[in-house]
């Protein structure tokens, strides 16, 4: 039966991966995965997951299961990590997954299985993941307008006027912040005017929150979540570990499902029965690593300290490329780059000018021209910003 199967399409980011390490050329330069990496090239172990390691290691007696759904000690410090100390436990529910990418797909099972005939809306352009697990469900899904390409910045007027046609029960799948791929994010009014909408059509949020950090700060970052929380009775968000605690492989997430207090218990119900029917139980090492950091305060503020270190470091990064883009271009037409938050900008090149840069500069970035940040050092930015003048973009 096997002979019956098609050649799947490999991600695309995934595969700029493979491509990378076959270049041989040393001075190459990898924009691609949305991995962090220091000004060494090095995804280093964060030193309070080190730590938090060392500790369970010497005072974790047994393996056994964990509950279905993951630790009530994990819910709880997601919940106050993502919502603030005041998030209103009787309406939530949680359930640890694997990754944010196993938090995206159960927040769309839960949709389905809620609303059959839901269309869940996602950013154009949005994680091509997204994308793929979307069309693999055969989920009805519909593309709403979001980057204004010549200003690179969100195109708010635009967004909007598609949202206009979301019904009730559809759910809309919003980047909580640091906008994956393009790296530009709703002010906090645009987002109160997300929810004034949503809110008139009775329509579900779906936050999508990677990372939680990696932007304004750990607080900041989750401001547009917090709004649409407070505002709307349902609420779906899916939130990754992998990298404001840099445990990518541990497959770290949790989605956290707000709710009328009524349905509460049917909602953890339903998503513990989620997690059975695709894998029984998520994996617990990085949750209860991510539950040690967030709660003890030692380890907390260890964890803290780096992740401020690591979220300016990237901001550095951005001054440093706008400044040497405006110089050379004598323009302010890449300022974006010092606006965009996060990981990524999306650059707006096209793609022979991206393939350009990749052979004659071995400069790595995905195809749709977004760059990751963090792949640069203060050595390889001005590098960067010839490279980016000479393809002409
Ligand atoms: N959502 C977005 C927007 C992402 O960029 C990522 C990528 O890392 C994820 C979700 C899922 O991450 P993970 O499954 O590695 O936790
Ligand atoms: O967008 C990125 O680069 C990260 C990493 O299937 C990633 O989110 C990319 C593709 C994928 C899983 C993770």
């Amino acid at each position: 039966m096997f002979n019956s199967l098609k050649a799947q399409a490999p991600d695309k980011i995934l595969a700029l991966m493979g491509q990378f390490r076959a270049d041989p050329r040393t001075d190459k330069i990898d924009l691609g995965v949305g991995v962090y990496k220091d000004a060494e090239g090095r995804t280093p172990v964060m030193r309070a997951i080190k730590s938090a390691e060392k500790q369970l290691w010497e005072t974790e007696t047994s393996k056994t299961y964990t509950a279905l759904a993951g630790e009530p000690a994990f819910h709880a410090a997601m919940a106050e990590m993502v919502l603030g100390a005041g998030y209103p436990a009787d309406r939530l529910s949680c359930l640890a997954t694997v990754g944010g990418t196993g938090a995206c797909r159960q927040a769309f099972e839960l949709a389905r299985l809620a609303n059959p005939g839901c269309t869940v809306w996602v950013s154009d352009p949005t994680w091509p993941n997204h994308l793929s697990i979307l069309a693999f469900m055969k989920q009805d899904t519909k593309l709403y307008r979001y980057f204004d390409s010549a200003a690179r910045a969100v195109a708010f007027d635009a967004m909007m006027e598609d949202l206009q046609a979301i019904k009730a029960g559809d759910v809309v799948l919003l980047h909580g912040c640091c906008h994956n791929p393009t790296g530009a994010n709703l002010t906090l009014e645009q987002w109160a005017a997300v929810a004034d909408l949503l809110e008139a059509k009775g329509a579900v949020p779906m936050i999508d929150l990677a990372y939680q950090g990696f932007g304004d700060g750990l607080e900041e970052d989750a401001a547009g979540t917090r709004l649409i929380a407070s505002r709307l009775p349902e609420v779906m968000i899916a939130a990754s570990c992998s990298k404001n605690f840099g445990i990518y492989r541990e497959r770290t997430g949790c989605l956290l499902v707000l709710s009328d207090a009524a349905s509460k218990d049917v909602t953890q119900g339903t998503l513990a029965y989620l997690n059975r029917q695709n894998y029984s139980f998520s994996p617990d090492h990085g949750a209860r690593l991510v539950t040690m950091v967030l709660t003890d305060p030692t380890l907390r503020a260890e964890w803290m300290t780096e992740l401020e270190e690591v979220r300016k470091g990237m901001l550095g990064l951005r001054e440093q490329l706008a400044a040497e883009l405006r110089q050379l271009s004598n323009s302010d037409r890449f300022d974006f780059v010092a606006r965009h938050r996060g990981m990524f900008s999306r650059l707006g090149a096209s793609p022979e000018q991206v393939e350009k840069m990749r052979v004659d500069n071995a400069i790595y970035m995905v195809g749709d021209s977004r760059l990751n940040i963090a792949g640069l050092n203060a050595k390889t930015v001005p590098i960067l910003a010839r490279a980016i003048i000479a393809a002409g973009v």
